[in-house]
């Protein structure tokens, strides 16, 4: 038998939005039988003509496979969408955004109901799903027997990234890369405003950006994480943070001449401020990070 005779696994999918489409999609075209499920019907046509199955209910969805995905919009759609639902026996993958706290509380509530649950955090786009060149992956975790189990049909929409045993850590990585993505995109957002207003061609603009972003974020990751696991944040430092605090008038002020707002600028450098008061102008930013901690 090969891969391409090998019985495929059956899947259904609950949640026929942006990413339940693009992952629906993927399953179908690796070969999987799908039944599918949407709380709106008319958007499982497309994939029926495609080659899905569509149940009528999500109670006839999930008995209609062993392993059942869900991607609804937010947690409490799961709730909504599952209530009451015969779960006994059933392989359950939540792929939905929700809070580590959350994941952990559906876990402790599949449990009950007989199922075992598999946690999942999506670290693609849409058009990433089933473009395995995209570089897109999904966190997962919670039970460690579903993984194994599953492994291989779960890696067919992205990669598949197992994080822990506990059902919440799948969330907590895809909100920790979500969150350093939403400062990205702040510091994004402040660059091309202080362009804004002058005859700089912000196209022209864009790939010094795109380039300087990377340069810096890389070795920055690992230094933070280097000096945050072995508590020394000064050695081999290049940039201290004396320097930097120095500087930060010169951003602020620069921001001011070009009538931009500072507001997303302050919150950091205050921090960074913060850190010098109790810390040593010799370390680098690493300080920050315990200065969240509450
Ligand atoms: N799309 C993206 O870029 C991101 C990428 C990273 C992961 N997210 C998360 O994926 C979940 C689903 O996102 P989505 O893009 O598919 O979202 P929508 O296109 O808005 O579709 C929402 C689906 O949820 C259904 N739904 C909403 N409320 C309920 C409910 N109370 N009961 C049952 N189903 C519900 C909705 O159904 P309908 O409106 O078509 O009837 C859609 O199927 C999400 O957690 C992202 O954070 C996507």
């Amino acid at each position: 038998m090969t891969a391409d005779t090998f019985p495929k696994t059956p899947v259904s999918l609950l949640g026929l939005g942006a990413m339940g489409t693009a992952l629906a999609r993927a399953w179908l075209a690796a070969g999987h039988p799908l039944t599918v499920w949407n709380r709106t019907p008319a958007r499982a046509e497309a994939l029926v003509a495609e080659g899905a199955e569509a149940a009528d209910s999500a109670a006839g969805a999930v008995a209609a496979s062993d392993l059942v995905v869900v991607c609804l919009l937010d947690d409490d759609a799961v709730a909504a969408a599952l209530d009451g639902v015969d779960l006994a026996g059933k392989d359950l993958v939540d792929l939905t955004t929700t809070t580590p706290e959350r994941a952990r509380a559906r876990a402790a509530w599949a449990e009950e109901r007989g199922a075992r649950l598999l946690d999942g955090g999506i670290m693609a786009v849409p058009p990433m799903v089933g473009v395995p060149e995209a570089g897109g992956f999904v966190f997962y975790s919670g039970s460690p027997e579903v993984f194994e189990a599953r492994r291989e049909v779960l890696a067919v929409p992205a990669g598949a990234r197992y994080v822990g045993e506990d059902p919440g850590f799948a969330a907590l990585h895809d909100i920790a890369l979500l969150s350093a993505m939403y400062g990205m995109f702040a510091g994004v957002a402040h660059a091309f405003a202080l362009i804004r207003r002058e005859d700089i061609d912000p196209v022209a603009f864009a790939p010094l950006l795109g380039e300087w972003i990377p340069a810096m974020a890389g070795p920055a990751v690992r230094q933070t994480a280097e000096r945050l696991k072995s508590g020394d944040l000064t050695t081999g430092v290049v940039s201290h943070l004396a320097m930097q605090v120095a500087g930060t008038p010169t951003f602020l002020a620069t921001a001011e001449g070009q009538g931009v707002s500072t507001e997303l600028l302050r919150p950091y450098f205050d921090l960074m401020r913060r850190r010098l008061d109790i810390g040593s102008g010799e370390e680098d930013l690493t300080g920050v990070v315990d200065l969240l901690l509450r």
